[in-house]
């Protein structure tokens, strides 16, 4: 297992130096930020990157995300310049040493929540998802306040996405993404890159729009559309486990055996029923998931790939980005380790 940190880049008020000095850490998972979705990152700017983050004493090897253009998840024409595009992308990630690379096909949006900080009995905030709230909004009307969401998109835009998600069901999306893996997976294969689709969060569909990567089910059926190593999966206990049909550390104790999860997201998750959950703390404990069984399920099927500790908490008075802060992020990222090296040590 490779303890692995996200960062955001230059912007992130959490410092590449601040991560170094998490006990265990080995990698950056990072992405380039400034490049609009669909478009070849250049070879300067993935070698830039890559400099400063082996200056910093920490591995790149692992990408999140090289974003999906809505033409490919739609299956519009266009798609196939964009598709080409993703594949050069796969090429100079590969030629500069990355080994995985994390991405999803949630139609327009991304993680979806209801509130990013709302305060817990301890007095740290959390992002939490209530369906009543969730069900509640329309991103078509009024202001564009979803929490998180993409601001990019201007209403119009907006309107046009929904429209042409309206003529699309669950089955042209898997049509979609089996295109789009046929083409890709070839080009991963020849660079040594593991392709690692993340799972929808939360695991159903929001605003009317389709969600496919959703419980043990679908991710079979996803494994099969191409039957490579290559075509692998970020196994996020927290999107997953926000579904009480999932069993977590059953599923990842099946594919990791497989050898098909290449990125680990952990976090913990607290189910208040009918679709509604907060995030919590990683320890088992102060949520739904046991994060030791998760730990364990790995151990035992030789999981070696990479693993962050997902979203954490805002403590100790930090202000940043809601879920990606220093400081309860740490604390997950060290409790994992803990859980980790009892595992070595009773197994020896
Ligand atoms: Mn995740």
């Amino acid at each position: 297992m490779k303890l692995s940190f996200r960062w955001y880049g230059e912007d992130d008020p959490v410092k590449l130096e601040y991560i170094r000095q998490i006990p265990t850490m080995d990698s950056i998972v990072t992405a380039i930020y400034d490049v609009p979705v669909g478009q070849v990152w250049t070879k300067e700017a993935v070698a830039a990157l890559k400099a400063r983050v082996e200056g910093a004493g920490l591995a790149f090897e692992v990408i999140e995300s090289v974003p999906v253009h809505e033409d490919i998840k739609l299956g519009k024409k266009t798609r196939d310049v964009y598709i080409e595009n993703y594949k050069e992308n796969i090429r100079n990630l590969g030629e500069a040493g990355v080994k995985v690379i994390c991405y999803n096909f949630m139609p327009v949006f991304d993680w979806t929540r209801s509130q990013l900080d709302k305060v817990l009995d301890d007095g740290s905030t959390a992002l939490v998802y209530y369906k009543d709230q969730v069900d509640q909004m329309d991103p078509l009307k009024g202001e564009l306040s979803l929490p998180g969401w993409d601001s990019s998109y201007t209403k119009e835009d907006l309107e046009s996405l929904f429209d042409d998600y309206s003529k699309l069901d669950k089955e042209d999306l898997w049509d979609n993404l089996e295109y789009f893996l046929k083409e890709i997976i070839p080009v991963a294969e020849e660079y040594d890159v593991k392709m690692a689709i993340h799972p929808d969060d939360p695991p159903w569909p929001i605003f009317g729009l389709p969600r496919i990567i959703t419980d043990e089910a679908s991710l079979d059926r996803f494994l099969k559309l191409v039957d490579s190593k290559y075509n692998g999966l970020t196994f996020c206990t927290g999107s997953l486990g926000s579904g009480s049909f999932n069993d977590i550390p059953s599923m990842i104790g099946r594919y990791a055996a497989q050898g098909r999860i290449h990125f680990m997201h952990v976090r913990n998750v607290k189910l208040l029923g009918e679709g509604s959950f907060e995030e919590a703390a990683h320890v088992s404990s102060y949520g739904s998931l046991d994060i030791v069984a998760i730990m364990k399920a790995l151990h035992d099927n030789g999981f070696d790939g990479y693993l962050r500790p997902d979203h954490g908490r805002m403590i100790w008075g930090e202000t940043g980005r809601p879920g990606y802060g220093l400081y309860d992020r740490a604390l997950g990222a060290t409790y994992i380790a803990g859980i980790w090296e009892t595992l070595e040590k009773i197994n020896k």
